[in-house]
């Protein structure tokens, strides 16, 4: 059916509705208000992150927007298109947030993207494609220990029986509890194969999200448009000990654990920092951001701790070099210590490059608007370095206050959400138009 692209309609963000939505979702926390900012914690399949959905169901069915969630919570919000059997276009992010953490990344993504339907749709548009939101489910590691587990699922980058048998890592979870026990209680059922989404379902994917960095707001950017995002591997280390009373266990005869688990974490900083000295860049970032003390007695030697290390790089061959020296010094530290160190793999991805086309449509809408973006790599990882494995994506990043992300006081103006919201209904009319 030869149909031509709809003129695109003189359409308004409303720009306050959007930060109420923000502010209101934020409310949507387990966590004590914080001194600076506001803290949010959103862990996935928790009361809080059930809370959100259900209150953001409500908005798109306000809107007419068809629902779905597939077999582990990806939730599909659709704006038909005058031809429905078009491979749609999709926006989308997460809205689960790791433990106190700020208010808007991944949110602005989610928020922005009903907002740029709605106004779309309220300016009487009517897209040739459809165009989806998509809330994907536990982009954070924190319940199941690997980010972007929806989006991987879509993308059939993670094998569905491993993921459902993920252990459920929050405190006091049921023995034994595991992705697939955690999700058929929060309602979501059927295999996690059915999550799958071919090559080719979506014609275009863009994510808007903060920056979580300081680039923008440094150069004085009103926005970014990012052309690849860096590659993130994790991994979890058991040091197994020998405990002991901490008054009666003479200094000699120690094996403890945690003072092993020190060198590890130190070694993993010092080869780090040396990949950057030699390469000239600050490319090879490194994190051990959990440490789990067994017993965690003050007075009782540590037997048994556990690491979970985040390590990212734009060269994925230099990121295992590091691994590489790491796992000689663990060699060494093991044997001088008389402690076992086990390696457990969690996840090794590659860099996600954007689409030139989706970029090239990004870059269109700012000139429209006489915005100038600046081009960047994302240093953070998001849901659209797994949606590229299946469409070509692009992400807009708005600015973050100092740089700061994962705490309460991470901050973006009410101007540049809206702004960036404006940039994305412009890309996503101009990409369900053709
Ligand atoms: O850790 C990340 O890069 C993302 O914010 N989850
Ligand atoms: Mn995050
Ligand atoms: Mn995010
Ligand atoms: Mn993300």
């Amino acid at each position: 059916m030869a149909t031509t692209a709809p003129v695109l309609p003189a359409f308004e963000i409303d720009e306050a509705r959007l930060s109420r939505e923000l502010a209101e979702l934020a409310t949507m926390t387990s966590v004590e208000p914080s001194a600076v900012g506001t803290a949010v914690t959103r862990v996935v399949f928790t009361s809080d992150d059930h809370t959100a959905r259900a209150w953001l169901k409500g908005l798109a069915d306000e809107e007419g927007f068809s629902v779905r969630a597939d077999a582990v919570g990806n939730t599909f919000f659709r704006w038909e298109g005058a031809d429905p059997k078009l491979a749609a276009i999709a926006s989308g992010s997460h809205v689960d947030a790791i433990p106190h953490a700020g208010m808007y990344d991944g949110t602005v993504g989610v928020l922005g993207g009903l907002e740029a339907m709605r106004a779309l749709k309220a300016a009487g548009l009517k897209p040739l494609r459809s165009i989806e939101l998509v809330l994907l489910t536990s982009e954070e590691p924190t319940r199941f220990g690997i980010g972007c587990l929806g989006s991987r699922l879509i993308a059939g980058v993670l094998d569905a029986a491993r993921a459902d048998s993920l252990p459920d890592l929050m405190p006091k979870a049921e023995v034994g509890a595991t992705l697939a026990t955690v999700r058929a209680e929060a309602g979501f059922c059927g295999p996690l194969e059915s999550c799958r989404l071919e090559a080719g379902h979506y014609a275009g994917w863009v994510e808007l999200h903060i920056e979580q960095g300081p680039l923008l707001e440094r150069e004085g950017m009103p926005l970014g448009i990012v052309t690849s995002i860096a590659a993130p591997a994790g991994y979890r280390f058991t040091i197994e000990g020998v405990g002991g009373h901490a008054g009666a266990l003479l200094m000699p005869d120690r094996r403890d654990a945690l003072c092993a688990a020190s060198e590890v974490i130190l070694s993993i900083e010092r080869h780090t920092l040396a990949a950057n000295a030699a390469s000239g860049t600050n490319d090879t970032v490194a994190t051990v951001g959990t440490c789990d003390v067994h017993p965690g007695a003050v007075n009782s030697v540590p037997s048994r701790v556990t690491l979970q290390l985040d390590i990212r790089d734009t060269d994925p061959e230099r990121r295992e070099s590091v691994m590489q020296s790491v796992r000689a010094d663990i060699d060494g530290i093991s044997e001088r210590r008389a402690v076992t160190i086990k390696e457990e793999f969690v996840n090794a991805d590659a860099p996600a490059t954007s689409g030139a086309g989706i970029v090239q449509a990004i870059e269109e809408a700012c000139a429209a608007e006489k915005i100038v973006a600046k081009k960047m790599v994302s240093r953070a990882y998001h849901d659209s370095s797994f949606m590229a494995r299946i469409a070509p994506v692009a992400m807009i990043f708005i600015p973050s206050r100092n740089g700061v992300s994962h705490r309460p006081d991470e901050y973006s103006s009410p101007e540049s959400i809206a702004l960036g919201t404006r940039i994305l209904a412009l890309t996503l009319a101009k990409l369900a138009s053709a």
